[in-house]
């Protein structure tokens, strides 16, 4: 199968409130509590909490999200009580919702959105949020009980990819702008931003023209933030080349951003003489990255499509890779790859099957496999009479305790298709076990 998607043809191809504080996106750093402890503000918790998975290391950290407890402290989405140091307690009353675990509530410290409150704590869901200090960075605001989101996010403008991250009180999603009617004509990115959930703002933030060395298809990118900065990992075409993997680097998720390398991370004539392939025909088709900065700093690129999925860590500074690349392929993978990590688990979350995909994953204890495969999350879409096939493209990032998975469709309710994508965001809830729960597409979130 060649590995260089027709555009335009037929996409058959593969047959294609209380506070809480948050850490960076889709990043690991250390934080002083539970990865997956954003919840509640149990009594006498101490320190922020990872949103993206984490190394846990606090002395009192949060409870996951399906409500299994780490060592002392808050409360799970779940609804498991919290109380000081963890122990269950009885329900308060009146109060403030609480999304994450956060620092030095103190004793009276508030209840979990959907649970019972730790002792001395506010009322579960029926309160109305509060907005106090929290660790580290500031009060964010929750999602307001009894508030509803919408999907698609947007329906002025068609998008698609969607990479999800949190940084401080903010969700963003990147993604790209679909304009074309039978192939892809994409030539912008997205940033999409909510601090609610529900009210969200878009603008461009990135474009092909900031690839002086591209020519077409802003496709799937995904930014993170290592230390003060954020990159955009994006594939472009590469002017008489092929798709290749480009950066981009800014002080803010919102740019400007400029071109790190001014040529590409990854190409054809890199993936040549880093693994050794022959010719060009036989290299993996260089699209869909996925970038994780892991708990020690040590960030892991991931990319491929076509059922190839190539790993490999990149430099501390970012953009520059020096290690052999290999390719980890998890079982039914097919495209759009998205790795994240959650209480100590890696979770590799993809486009499954061929198109249109499904959305399946898998975990392994290491960011580069071996991988078991997980199950599915998201039935394939269905696809539009007399289109190609419909492409799917998903991504996860935890905000204030609760676990979100941003896709696209291909049939939402503006007259879209297979190349009028929009993009969705619903509730991903993980069993005790840490496997995750199969969802159904919504018509937006509630709360
Ligand atoms: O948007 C172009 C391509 O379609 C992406 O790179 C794939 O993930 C699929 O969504």
């Amino acid at each position: 199968m060649s590995k260089q998607r027709a555009i335009g043809a037929p996409f058959l191809i593969a047959s294609l409130l209380s506070p809480f504080a948050c850490n960076a996106p889709n990043s690991d750093q250390p934080s002083a509590n539970s990865d997956a402890g954003m919840t509640s503000g149990g009594a006498g918790g101490s320190g922020a909490v990872a949103t993206n998975g984490g190394a846990s290391a606090g002395s009192s950290g949060g409870v996951s999200a399906a409500g299994s407890p780490s060592a002392g402290g808050a409360v799970g989405t779940a609804g498991a009580p919290a109380g000081a140091g963890g122990s269950a307690a009885g329900s308060g009353s009146g109060g403030s919702p609480v999304a994450a675990g956060n620092s030095g509530n103190g004793a009276g410290g508030s209840a979990s959105k959907s649970g019972t409150s730790g002792a001395g704590g506010g009322a579960g869901v029926s309160g109305s949020p509060a907005s106090a200090g929290s660790a580290g960075q500031g009060a964010c605001t929750l999602p307001v009980v009894g508030s509803k989101g919408k999907n698609p996010l947007f329906s002025d403008q068609y998008s698609a990819d969607p990479a999800p991250f949190v940084d401080g009180c903010t969700f963003y999603i990147n993604c790209g702008h679909d304009e074309g009617n039978t192939g892809f004509v994409m030539k912008e990115w997205f940033l999409l931003s909510s601090s609610d959930m529900v009210t969200w703002t878009k603008k461009i933030a990135l474009t092909l023209k900031d690839f002086k060395w591209a020519d077409a298809n802003a496709w799937a990118g995904q930014m993170v933030k290592k230390g003060s900065k954020y990159y955009w990992y994006v594939p472009v075409n590469e002017a008489g080349s092929g798709m290749a993997i480009g950066v981009a680097v800014a002080d803010s998720p919102s740019g400007p951003f400029k071109d790190a390398l001014g040529k590409a991370l990854v190409d054809d004539a890199f993936e040549l003489s880093n693994m050794g392939f022959k010719t060009p025909p036989d290299t993996p088709f260089t699209i869909d990255p996925s970038v994780f900065v892991d708990g020690d700093g040590q960030a892991y690129l991931h990319y491929g499509s076509f059922g190839r999925m190539v790993g490999v860590k990149l430099n501390a500074d970012m953009i520059s890779i020096s290690d052999k690349m290999k390719e980890i392929t998890p079982q039914g993978f097919f495209e759009a790859a998205f790795l994240t990590k959650r209480e100590g688990v890696y979770y590799e979350i993809y486009a499954a099957g061929q198109n249109p995909a499904t959305i399946d994953y898998s975990t392994s204890s290491s960011p580069l496999g071996p991988w078991k495969y997980g199950g599915r999350i998201l039935d394939a879409l269905p696809n539009v009479s007399g289109q190609d096939a419909a492409t799917s493209h998903p991504g996860v990032a935890e905000f204030g305790g609760q676990w979100y998975l941003v896709y696209h469709s291909s049939n939402g309710p503006n007259g879209g298709g297979t190349y009028k994508r929009e993009v969705a965001i619903d509730k991903l809830s993980f069993n005790a076990d840490g496997s995750i729960q199969k969802l159904k597409p919504s018509a937006g979130l509630s709360f």
